[in-house]
């Protein structure tokens, strides 16, 4: 199983030209903001500060592209579901991203990373529709696992699983402190990449 250990930040997108060249595979990450994207994508890269943790959440509007090994990439979409902010950053963000799941080819599946203690949310199920109508793969990190009890955390990824039973949806448990689902997720990474 490969820890990356070659992973570089490419390159940023504020705007739809600014996207990386559109070659070989890639799997993008996303979520509502503080979901704990950035925090996974570190722990599944091994590097700490590769993908920044924002303490700030709803600041950084930007596709964010990091090159695992030639043609091979994570694309760290911006997260969703701030409140404060105005609607033309609201805006912005949906054209971006409609952009990149319309145009991207070398887009393989997307994981989805889901506050293990909110569940699945409106916002949630429709980046699963995007991706799932655009016959790519999906995959949810049921985040910060950690911070349930067992029982809690087996309940919630019961009702996700159900959530997404008539779809090809898989679904996991994952904590970035505890390690708990690294492996697992980056067992998903690799089929997709290979
Ligand atoms: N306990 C715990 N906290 C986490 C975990 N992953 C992320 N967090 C915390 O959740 C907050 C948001 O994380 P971040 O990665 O910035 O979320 P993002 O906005 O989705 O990129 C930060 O305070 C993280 O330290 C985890 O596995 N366990
Ligand atoms: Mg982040």
């Amino acid at each position: 199983m490969s820890t990356y250990p070659n992973v570089k930040f490419l390159t940023s997108a504020a705007e739809a030209h600014q996207l990386a060249r559109d070659e070989g595979r890639e799997i993008a990450f996303a979520g509502r903001s503080n979901s704990g994207k950035s925090t996974a994508i570190n722990a599944i890269t091994q590097r700490t500060g590769l993908a920044r943790v924002s303490r700030t959440p709803g600041r950084t509007q930007l596709i964010n592209f990091f090159e695992l090994e030639p043609d091979r990439r994570l694309v760290d979409l911006p997260g969703y579901g701030f409140a404060r902010v105005p609607d033309k950053v609201r805006l912005h963000w949906l054209q971006l991203i409609e952009h990149y799941f319309n145009v991207r080819e070398s887009l393989v599946g997307l994981v989805l990373m889901v506050d293990s203690r909110r569940g699945l949310g409106t916002q949630d199920a429709g980046m699963l529709e995007w991706v799932l109508a655009r016959d790519r793969f999906a995959h949810v990190l049921l985040t910060k696992a950690d911070k349930l009890n067992r029982q809690d955390a087996q309940r919630v990824l019961r009702e996700t699983v159900a959530a997404c039973s008539d779809t090809t949806v898989t679904v996991q448990l994952f904590s970035a402190q505890t390690h708990q689902g690294l492996d697992e997720a980056r067992e998903v990474l690799d089929r997709w990449l290979a």
